[in-house]
């Protein structure tokens, strides 16, 4: 991998060359190829898909429907089963308000853990509400991984549902979820994967991990915005209810029927985002040039490096020393982290401090904020130093208070 090489393909360092960013886990930076197929798109096309009978039409749903072909392989999918959805939000709600609202009953279990981000617990939380079933946590280990054996502990006959991350977005951990999934599937559960924080990172391939759901969002893997992914097994898409119903998802129509496409249109309605769902497909292309492996390991290295260098700094407390990801979470002790922020922010360094979307695993680590630093495989080690020297800086100026 020659970052150095591809640092040029990312414009916003052209504009910003001393940009040091590490919030890709908020959302990546954009590659320029990227950014000229959804120009080309505009340029050149412009118009509706699906519904034009003419050539620029034809041409503009060529485009979009290659782009599903495009993120199906490179999650080792079917066409099929590949749903374009607003995001991984949006792609979760839709599993827990058509899937969950239909198959939970009084009494059945969902298994969740304190690891979530908000977008995979919340949905289940209330659909557990209203259909009377119970949410149960996947206890954590001391350091706040999720283990089979903690798991199993929670697992039972009457588990119906399990909803996990895949990478948390606070600590960086790897779940196993592949051996979750086998699990689940002996007692007859479904497991629905968030992989937001997976896919841009790591190879994510649904048939050998046998998901049933699995989410993602085109943004935090170098495609646009108001783009992701939900991909379900064809069966069990087939079986669900829409959400959403309107304009282009409608079968026949009459005054007292309605009848629906099949998946995955029938969950797509209304003018779909044509230039995002195109782009997504350049940056799997783009990623899948790059190597999935090749960039996993790469930025584990450097976060490492800079746990390495943050742990020689006094007040400095770090909560995922063992992260198997590009992601680090810390404080310096008695320094809130948006103080902190200021002085990052000063020296151009990028990173986001708050609860992240994921107050289950800020409450367990006893904070009420964090600061996470987050790489990938536009940073450097001189990104790292950067970093290493504005903690260094901030903890000097705020205990000199
Ligand atoms: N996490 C972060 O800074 P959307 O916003 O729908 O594209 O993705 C939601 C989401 C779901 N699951 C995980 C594990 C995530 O990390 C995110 C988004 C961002 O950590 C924004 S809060």
């Amino acid at each position: 991998m020659n970052v150095t090489n591809l640092k040029k393909e990312f414009p916003v360092f052209d504009k910003h060359p001393n940009l040091c960013y590490l919030d890709s886990a908020a959302s990546s930076l954009k590659p320029r190829c990227v950014i000229e197929m959804m120009d080309y798109y505009y340029n050149n096309l412009a118009c509706n898909v699906h519904r034009g009978v003419y050539e620029l039409s034809y041409e503009a749903t060529d485009l979009y429907e290659n782009a599903r072909h495009k993120i199906a392989k490179f999650i080792n999918s079917k066409f099929e089963e590949v749903v374009f959805t607003r995001g991984t939000s949006a792609a979760l709600n839709l599993v827990a308000q058509s899937y969950g609202m239909d198959n939970l009953e009084e009494g059945d279990e969902v298994i969740t853990s304190e690891l979530e981000h908000h977008s995979s617990h919340m949905p289940w939380f209330n659909v557990c509400k209203r259909k009377k079933a119970i949410l149960k946590y996947i206890p954590l280990t001391k350091e706040g991984r999720i283990t089979i054996e903690n798991f199993k502990k929670v697992l039972t006959a009457k588990t119906k549902i399990v909803a996990l991350t895949y990478v948390s977005n606070v600590m960086g951990y790897i779940t196993p979820i592949k051996e979750i999934i086998e699990l689940c599937h002996r007692q007859g559960a479904i497991v629905i994967v968030d992989a937001a924080q997976a896919i841009p990172h790591m190879k994510v391939d649904v048939k050998d991990l046998d998901c049933d759901f699995l989410a993602f969002s085109g943004h935090k893997m170098c495609g646009p915005t108001g783009i992701g992914v939900l991909y379900g097994k064809s069966k069990l898409l087939n079986q669900m209810e829409p959400i959403d119903f309107g304009g282009d998802m409608a079968d026949v129509v009459t005054l007292d029927s309605q009848t629906y496409k099949d998946a995955p249109y029938k969950f797509e309605t209304g003018t779909p985002p044509i230039a995002e769902a195109i782009g997504l497909g350049r940056a799997c292309d783009f990623l899948d040039s790059i190597g999935l492996e090749e960039i996993k390991a790469y930025e584990k290295m450097l976060a490492h490096k800079a746990i390495e260098l943050l742990s020689q700094i006094p007040d400095v407390e770090i909560y995922n020393k063992t992260t198997d990801t590009g992601v680090i979470a810390f404080n310096i002790n008695g320094v809130h982290p948006h103080d902190a922020a200021s002085i990052y922010d000063k020296n151009g360094v990028c990173i986001r401090a708050g609860h992240h979307c994921a107050q289950l695993i800020t409450n367990f680590l006893g904070q009420i904020s964090t600061t996470r630093a987050s790489f990938y495989f536009y940073n450097t080690m001189d990104d790292v130093k950067r970093l290493v020297d504005s903690v260094r800086e901030a903890r000097e100026f705020f205990k000199a208070f």
